[in-house]
């Protein structure tokens, strides 16, 4: 294994003797470690769907390596891009407070490793625990180079459940035959929608369900009457999915690394970007039960991967000789948003929580498709002579033109020139957001826009979907935060009825919020950690098209509320 871990310990320095000395004290008091590791971007063959494939992974890895630590963690990672295009990696849901520059969307807090070149991402994991994972973030390359990133509590503190008896990390994953680069360089250059996928994976393997795929079938091998926790990662490049497991229950315990009123559920939906912890009893007859997942697809008249992705759950003491097929769980249909609402509806803080009642930003972003007209050609096959764009509030969000510098650099450094900070903070235009949109309003506008805040400010952004082309449900994700969804709902936003129905006492946290189609969703938090962060449609499609922003939070007082320095090896662009 490349992965080593060093107990802290801090650089010898004759000047601050004295507090390295308080430091080390403290560090091995806490158990806290620092884990080293090394991950090479490379190009490494693969056998999916008959043929042999190459794509990028991690240490030749796919999925990528698992990351285990504990909350309280230091985190270096070395990477070295050995691979053909450009990379980043990013560490969805990690805060990285004073560690901006570690984030990783590129263009916005970095720019991208070169071939050839490296970059040292380093953070602390400072009151996390749960399930996370890492992803490129460049292009579409995260449809390959992506792994779990699983936080432990720290040493001696228990789980707020049943101490489980396994833990499983699964990745829901999304396969193209080809290399997604190029299926996102033909969207780009037609401007219509993208190819689906051929495949879903479960931690890599289609499953029994796909031509040639029956020998890699993920099996877990499991004893009668054990609890199991399985880590659930939806790290689909387009596909919101749905996951069960034949005659079994979940109890969901956690969502995207934050604990959850326990509640029981046979079906649980996940956005791309979202995890879901659950507990799992095999208290059923032994035997060989499919876990699946497939679509749960809301946009009107647009194709999708319809096909069904399985691992098999495997009782040590089943029969063995020939095995009988395994069980199917029944999975709800493609379209089926009752199950979802029933599902999303059901979670909760499991204490009573502090959401910001007084509000100092008021937010409404409208999230949503659009078609920008061209001139006939091979690059205008969107409908009926357009392309396609995303936008929040009208505004379809493109990287720093020229690719010369980053987000955080151009505000860090004050260079002018890269962005302006007139995101709208409501729609430009009030319409029925839901309804029945008039083709004049269809057309986005491009700009870099970016909206500020003072740090510390008490956040509330409503997230209202349009049906601008179609209605859909968008995986909203922020970045350096988690936030409180303190409401939801079908239709346009009411500003005058919906609040009465917030919950301001126990709602769940998130670092991803999955905006039911044709609905709302509200959320809170409170501006404490300053930079420069991207929040976006987890639907990569959607991301290429526009539907993102990035928010600047402005340093507050003191050291520990700034912006910190960039890291000497940053990569340049
Ligand atoms: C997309 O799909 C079309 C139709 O099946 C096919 O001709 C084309 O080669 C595909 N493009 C990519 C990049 O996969
Ligand atoms: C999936 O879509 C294909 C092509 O549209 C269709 O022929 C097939 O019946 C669908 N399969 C399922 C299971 O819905
Ligand atoms: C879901 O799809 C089915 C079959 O395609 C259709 O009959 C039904 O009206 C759809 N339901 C919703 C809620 O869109
Ligand atoms: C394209 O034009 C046709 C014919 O006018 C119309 O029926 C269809 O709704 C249009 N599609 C879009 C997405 O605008
Ligand atoms: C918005 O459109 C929906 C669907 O067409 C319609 O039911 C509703 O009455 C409209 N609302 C307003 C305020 O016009
Ligand atoms: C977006 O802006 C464009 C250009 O100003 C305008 O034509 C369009 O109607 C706007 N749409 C919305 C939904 O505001
Ligand atoms: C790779 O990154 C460099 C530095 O930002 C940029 O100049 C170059 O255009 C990028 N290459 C591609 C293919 O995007
Ligand atoms: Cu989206």
């Amino acid at each position: 294994m490349e992965a080593y871990k060093v107990h802290a310990k801090p650089q010898f320095n004759c000047l601050s003797l004295a507090f390295l000395f308080l430091f080390s004290l403290i560090s091995s008091f806490a158990n806290a470690e620092i884990h080293h590791h090394q991950f090479t971007v490379q190009e490494t063959p693969v056998n999916r769907l008959c043929k042999t494939h190459n794509i990028i992974t991690v240490n030749g890895q796919f999925p990528g390596p698992t990351l285990e630590v504990r909350n309280g963690d230091t985190l270096v990672i070395k990477v070295l891009n050995s691979g053909r295009y450009n990379i980043t990696i990013h560490w969805h849901g990690i805060r990285q407070i004073r560690s901006q520059w570690a984030d990783g969307p590129e263009y916005v807090t970095q720019c991208p490793i070169k071939p050839g070149g490296t970059y040292t991402y380093r953070f602390t994991i400072e009151d996390q625990e749960g399930t996370l994972w890492w992803h490129a973030h460049s292009r579409w390359l995260r449809a390959t180079v992506y792994g779990a990133l699983i936080i432990h509590p720290k040493l001696g503190s228990p789980y707020p459940f049943q101490n489980p008896k396994q833990e499983i990390p699964i990745l829901l994953g999304e396969w193209w035959n080809r290399d997604p680069i190029s299926v996102q360089r033909q969207t780009v250059f037609t401007g219509a929608a993208p190819n689906v996928s051929d495949a879903y994976t479960i931690n890599g393997q289609p499953g029994d369900l796909y031509p040639c795929s029956n020998k890699g079938t993920v099996r877990f091998t499991v004893d009668s009457g054990e609890t199991i926790l399985l880590r659930i990662i939806n790290a689909a490049l387009n596909q919101q999915l749905f996951f069960a497991v034949a005659n079994h229950r979940f109890t969901v315990v956690a969502t995207d690394a934050l604990y959850t009123r326990p509640f029981t559920t046979s079906i649980l939906m996940l956005g791309p970007g979202q995890t879901t912890d659950v507990l799992l009893t095999t208290d059923q007859t032994p035997g060989h039960y499919y876990m699946a997942a497939r679509a749960y697809a809301t946009a009107q008249n647009a194709p999708f991967d319809n096909t069904t992705t399985t691992a098999i759950l495997k009782y040590r003491t089943a029969k063995t000789g020939v095995p009988s097929r395994p069980t199917m769980p029944r999975l709800p249909a493609y379209n089926d948003t009752a199950t979802v609402t029933a599902f999303t509806s059901q979670f909760r803080s499991p204490f009573k929580v502090e959401v910001p009642t007084v509000i100092d930003e008021n937010l409404f972003f409208t999230i949503g498709l659009g078609l920008v007209n061209c001139t006939p050609g091979p690059r205008c096959q969107g409908p009926n002579n357009t392309r396609f764009a995303a936008s929040m509030n009208n505004v379809s969000f493109v990287l720093p033109r020229r690719k010369r510098n980053s987000l955080l650099q151009a505000y860090y450094q004050n260079v002018p020139g890269v962005y302006t900070t007139d995101f709208p903070t409501v729609p430009p235009v009030q319409f029925n957001y839901t309804g029945n949109v008039p083709r004049g309003l269809w057309q986005p506008v491009y700009g870099t826009k970016l909206h500020k805040m003072k740090f510390g400010s008490r956040v509330q952004i409503v997230l209202q979907d349009t049906a601008i082309v179609t209605t859909e449900d968008h995986p909203i994700h922020l970045h350096g935060y988690h936030f409180y969804v303190v409401g939801q709902g079908f239709g346009n936003f009411n500003p005058r009825r919906d609040p009465a129905r917030f919950n301001l006492i126990d709602p769940p946290q998130r670092n991803t919020i999955d905006v039911p189609v044709g609905g709302w969703a509200v959320i809170r938090f409170v501006a404490d950690n300053p930079g420069v962060w991207l929040m976006h449609c987890h639907i990569d499609s959607h991301l290429m098209w526009g539907l993102a922003t990035s928010i600047i939070v402005e340093n507050g007082v003191g050291e520990l509320q700034t912006v910190a320095p960039p890291p000497p090896d940053l990569p340049p662009c």
